[in-house]
């Protein structure tokens, strides 16, 4: 830790360094805490851990002790980890993948308000989640103007920064200084009915600065950590993720031979996990070139494509690395300098601008039905897995979107091609294309009864392939008068039950 007071060179805040404990001691049973973090990246180490301890102490002398949890998006064992096992945490919104934190909000323990990330600095502004008490935010420096900068994503940080009555910042020396001047943080946005429009008409245009600000007055602690960011695992890509990469490359090429896009494609959006890595893989070894990304999160594909050129260019929010992928950043720091910029979530998945630039949109599902909704979110109708997350932001707003998955979940107990998807997040009238192993429909301006067979015969595993037919076949016939998207109701629950009943889930 020698080195990081070099960090915090601002006289005044440099006034308010101390411990994560004592920091944590500023936070009560009842706050509401806007943390950073996006993906595993940039999220506060030192003040979760601290805050479990005293959550702990507390409920051992028979107190309540519980907070609101904000983010950008998901973080980390060490933040929404420890503070779940803490059993500290009642409400927590906009997204989260930690299993401990998944645990507990699908008992009842948490209450999840699952969002569209772009939504979530907005209903802040708007009074829609309430008072915001502390704000911990991870920073890589702090300049001799009390000027911030900015970690490994920005998430939410700003809104965090500007409405929290409280500041906690953590100076993390693990993150690399080098790390200055990749952010853009827009500081133009006003509320209805004041609003203009976000002059972004490119990826990579600069709209704001490349730091946070604070209110020096407002910050009560300053905390210097060493702590690297947690790193998702990667892992080659598998027969099925490189066999679904294909078939979007295949139809891309396709859109570019019709005339619908430029051969430099336009700007790629791409989810987290080894079906986006894979699909970047594809990318990477294909003839196009010259692409840009407008994103949430860079990942390691995004890393081999920047520096084969095939990206020339990526904005995101965060980082989403593997630990290579760090180490391979690292050491490349300054020649990805100009070619990836780090905004707010409200900026990186603004409806607007997604719509504006005509991005192409591809993210994972768990499962699609007959007439093309989709279900990103929950498993058997029930219980979450993340959250929406970005997709919708992208999907929604998307030139064109891909929904990409194996066609089968479970070791193939449970088709992810389905009769009537036991959630929704993407509705039929926003979902494009979907993708699995087997091959791609596209949806496009196809009535509900033309999607229902080209999605069986296409993308369902054979194995399921007879079942939906039938289903399809006999709610065509016995709907005689609602033929639009005939179902029958207790057939479609009844597949997930299924499910349920046998024990696979
Ligand atoms: O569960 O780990 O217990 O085995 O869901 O599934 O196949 O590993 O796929 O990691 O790509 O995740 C939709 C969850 C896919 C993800 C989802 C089970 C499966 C496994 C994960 P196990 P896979 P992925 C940018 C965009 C919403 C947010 C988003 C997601 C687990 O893509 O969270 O798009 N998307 N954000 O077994 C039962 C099914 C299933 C199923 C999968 N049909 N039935 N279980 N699973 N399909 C990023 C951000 O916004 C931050």
């Amino acid at each position: 830790m020698s080195s990081s007071a070099s960090r915090v060179t601002c006289p005044v805040l440099s006034t308010r360094l101390t411990t994560a404990a004592r920091a944590a001691e500023l936070i009560h049973d009842g706050d509401n805490i806007g943390i950073s973090g996006f993906t595993g990246a940039g999220y506060p180490k030192a003040l979760p851990q601290a805050l479990h301890d005293r959550m702990v102490a507390a409920h051992e002398r028979g107190e309540q002790f519980r907070i609101g949890l904000w983010s950008g998006a998901s973080t980390a064992p060490d933040a929404d980890g420890v503070l779940a096992e803490a059993h500290g945490v009642s409400t927590r919104l906009p997204y989260n993948s930690d299993p401990t934190m998944r645990a507990l909000i699908n008992s009842g323990e948490v209450d999840y308000i699952d969002a569209h990330l772009s939504h979530s600095a907005q209903y802040m502004w708007f009074g829609f989640y309430g008072n915001l008490d502390v704000a911990i935010v991870e920073v890589t420096a702090v300049l001799p103007d009390g000027l911030l900068v900015p970690s490994s994503s920005v998430g939410n940080n700003k809104t965090w920064l500007e409405q929290a009555d409280r500041v906690i910042l953590e100076v993390n020396d693990w993150q690399p200084r080098a790390l200055e001047g990749f952010h853009d943080v827009y500081y133009g946005a006003a509320l209805p009915p004041h609003r203009k429009p976000i002059e972004l008409t490119e990826p990579m245009q600069r709209i704001g600065e490349p730091y946070l600000r604070v209110d020096p007055a407002k910050v009560v602690a300053v905390v210097e950590t060493d702590r690297p960011d947690r790193n998702a695992p990667f892992s080659e890509p598998d027969e099925k993720s490189a066999a679904i990469a294909g078939h979007v490359l295949d139809f891309l090429r396709h859109e570019v031979a019709a005339g619908r896009m430029p051969p430099e494609l336009l700007p790629i959006q791409s989810g987290v996990g080894n079906v986006a890595n894979a699909v970047l893989a594809g990318l990477d070894g294909s003839e196009f070139t010259g692409l840009t990304a407008y994103t949430e999160v860079i990942q390691d594909g995004m890393l081999d494509l920047l520096d084969s050129g095939t990206l020339q260019a990526a904005s995101a929010t965060s980082f989403g690395l593997s630990d290579s992928g760090v180490q391979h950043f690292m050491d490349r720091i300054d020649s990805y300098k100009g070619k990836i910029l780090l905004r707010s979530e409200e900026i990186s998945n603004h409806p607007e601008l997604v719509r504006r630039l005509g991005v192409i949109a591809m993210n994972g599902m768990i499962e699609a039905d007959l007439y093309g909704n989709v279900n990103s979110t929950h498993v058997m109708g029930s219980a979450i897995m993340n959250g929406i997350g970005g997709s919708g932001d992208f999907a929604r707003n998307a030139y064109l979107n891909f929904f990409l998955s194996p066609s089968t979940a479970k070791d193939g107990a449970i088709s992810a091609i389905v009769p009537m998807v036991s959630h929704v997040d993407h509705t039929e009238h926003d979902v494009h294309v979907i993708v699995t192993e087997h091959g791609l429909a596209d949806l496009r301006g196809l009535s509900p009864q033309d999607r229902a067979p080209r999605i069986i015969r296409n993308c369902a595993d054979p194995r399921f392939r007879d079942a939906l037919s039938d289903y399809f076949d006999r709610a065509w016939a016995e709907r005689p008068t609602a033929r639009h998207t005939p179902h029958l109701m207790s057939e479609a629950l009844g597949w997930h039950q299924r499910f349920l009943d046998t024990g696979s889930m």
